[in-house]
């Protein structure tokens, strides 16, 4: 969509945010590197536009399922970065109280209804949230984000299918960053594109430039107004690539050097945008540094509030945690 036609708030909402978004991974990884931050950690890095384009279009009501990869869902959502990053820290003032870490940041004062450490595990609570949405007569929506790997997944095939008989507002976004863990996507599917799928369930499908935020605006605000008029699901497939590891730790011997470089000299999102708003005179190189700085200060606030929050106490340790035992024995967790 040509910047022209949208205002310059959002626009410069968006540079923000992803922003916001890289230097908030980038500390992870170091904090990660550190040992400051248990757990897996899986980082948004290079895959930014594809939440933020998604964002832009969404109300603080409306409700986003995420993945493993889920911080830039979380901040471009709105998301309070000093209780989500006391949550990697594992601390008592985390958005989960410390028990959940970076794969279950949930927040409902913003509709993030949860990040998910189960690959599609987002999409049937997405599509139960539309359902809600629809039996109370709302015009809200509800986006699950997943990526490629979830599209093979049992729950990706029937939570479209009833999203798409029952029309509820929900968007299906299939974050295609070309591989699951170590498998790459020509490998995992005959398709060339995801968004073919949508054929089968009778909906619209699109694929769209994942590194260029304002295609990714331009295809999420028709599926999200549709979405509202109560005309039922979109499936957009946005072809992205992750600059990082699947995880922090990855030796990533599964790809080249070479290819990674590639995309990071040729296609990262931000440095696209960037050119893109001093073309057109939409921002200075002055404004746009000062966006840097801002978002460094933020992130930095949020690493010493992590730091000096306590730990959770011994006596909380069963407080909050929902199970299904099985003979005692809890069950498997990723
Ligand atoms: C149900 C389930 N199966 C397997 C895993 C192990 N696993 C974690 S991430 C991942 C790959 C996910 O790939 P994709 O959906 O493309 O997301 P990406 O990591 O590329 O963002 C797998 C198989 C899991 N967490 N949950
Ligand atoms: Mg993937």
């Amino acid at each position: 969509m040509p910047v022209e036609e949208i205002p310059r708030e959002t626009l410069l909402w968006m540079y923000e945010t992803m922003v916001r978004i890289r230097v908030h991974e980038e500390r992870v990884a170091e904090l990660f590197a550190q040992g400051k931050v248990p757990g897996f950690v899986h980082l948004y890095v290079g895959e930014e536009a594809v939440a933020v384009g998604v964002m832009a279009n969404l109300r603080r009501e409306d409700f986003i399922t995420s993945t493993h990869r889920g911080h830039g869902h979380y901040i471009a959502k709105g998301g309070d970065v000093k209780a989500s990053m006391a949550e990697l820290f594992g601390k008592k003032t985390g958005s989960g109280k410390g028990k959940g870490g970076s794969m279950h940041i949930a927040d409902l004062d913003v509709g993030e209804l949860g990040a998910n450490g189960m690959v599609g595990g987002g999409i049937p609570h997405a599509v139960g949230a539309g359902l809600g949405i629809k039996l109370n007569g709302l015009d809200n929506v509800a986006v699950a984000f997943f990526g490629d790997g979830a599209s093979n997944q049992q729950n990706f095939h029937e939570g479209i299918n009833l999203a798409a008989i029952w029309k509820l507002p929900v968007v299906f976004v299939c974050e295609n960053n070309q591989y699951q863990i170590s498998l790459s996507y020509d490998k995992q599917q005959t398709i060339k594109s995801v968004a073919e799928r949508a054929k089968a369930y009778g909906i619209p499908g699109v694929s769209v430039d994942g590194q260029d935020v304002l295609a990714v605006y331009e295809v999420a605000k028709e599926a999200i107004e549709r979405a509202r008029r109560g005309e039922g699901p979109t499936l957009i497939e946005a072809k992205t690539y992750r600059f990082r590891g699947h995880f922090e730790g990855d030796p990533q011997v599964y790809r080249s050097k070479e290819e990674v470089e590639w995309w990071k000299k040729n296609k990262d999102p931000i440095k696209l945008f960037e050119e893109k708003l001093l073309a057109k005179g939409i921002a200075t190189r002055e404004e746009l540094d000062a966006i840097w700085e801002k978002a460094r200060k933020e992130i930095e606030e949020a690493v010493k509030f992590a730091e000096e929050s306590p730990w959770p106490s011994k006596e909380e340790l069963l407080e909050d945690v929902f199970s299904t035992p099985t003979k005692g024995v809890l069950v498997w967790q990723w």
